[in-house]
């Protein structure tokens, strides 16, 4: 129950990043889904949002918000979404969730990411948390030998195709002491759609939620 406390005092702490009669960019996870439904019960006005996932599409139309594709909606102001893990610097570990691609490309088409998270999520070197990698199917053996290459220990995840129909490996075993130069040489790897290495575009600001309040991380 704390932690979910937790994640909601983040997301409150999060509205006031929004700009009211602007398009606002929403990503996906249960912290994002504690920030749609504060949305809505504050009566944010906001002219659309732009969805980094099904699901969170699904929860802002349920809200009555309406909902755009980025190509209609040009550069955003604010995009506030979450993370599996944060370092001091606010590199981020992103696609728990499996909606890394969308949530990489709204980032980087905004002005301001503003992440939110439970307190849990902040730790000095990211890896602990294994990190996702969206794949094009037919390449999937040949990107797990490569990551195998790079230290990790990929493991398909089960179950899950991506909005974009793709599978995500999951890397585990990895002590990320260069997130820029690790991101750099997975997104080389061919057959790689997306990393869930948020490092050369880290977050603008970290809001961290624990039952006693919140602290910002900038
Ligand atoms: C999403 O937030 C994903 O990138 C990440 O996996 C998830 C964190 O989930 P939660 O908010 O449920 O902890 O953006």
């Amino acid at each position: 129950m704390s932690q979910d406390l937790a994640k909601r005092k983040a997301a409150e702490a999060a509205l006031k990043y929004v700009v009211q009669g602007e398009m606002l960019g929403v990503g996906t996870g249960s912290t994002v889904n504690h920030f749609i439904d504060l949305l809505a019960e504050r009566h944010f006005d906001i002219q659309a949002a732009v969805s980094s996932s099904e699901a969170s599409t699904q929860r802002l139309l349920k809200h009555g918000f309406k909902v755009i594709e980025l190509n209609s909606a040009g550069p955003l102001s604010v995009y506030v979404d979450g993370a599996d893990e944060s370092n001091y610097q606010l590199q981020l570990i992103k696609g728990g969730g499996a909606a890394l691609t969308r949530e990489k490309i709204i980032a980087g088409a905004s002005k301001t990411f503003v992440c939110i998270a439970d307190e849990s999520k902040l730790v000095k070197t990211l890896g602990k948390f294994p990190l996702p990698v969206e794949v094009i199917p037919m390449a999937r053996s040949f990107v797990a030998r490569e990551l195998v290459k790079l230290g990790g220990r990929p493991v398909l995840r089960e179950n899950v195709v991506t909005d974009n129909g793709n599978p995500i490996i999951d890397v585990h075993d990895l002590q990320i002491a260069q997130p820029l130069a690790l991101e750099t040489a997975i997104n080389a790897i061919p057959g790689v759609v997306t990393v869930g290495l948020f490092a050369h575009r880290p977050a603008d600001r970290l809001i961290l939620g624990s039952p006693d309040g919140v602290r910002e991380v900038m």
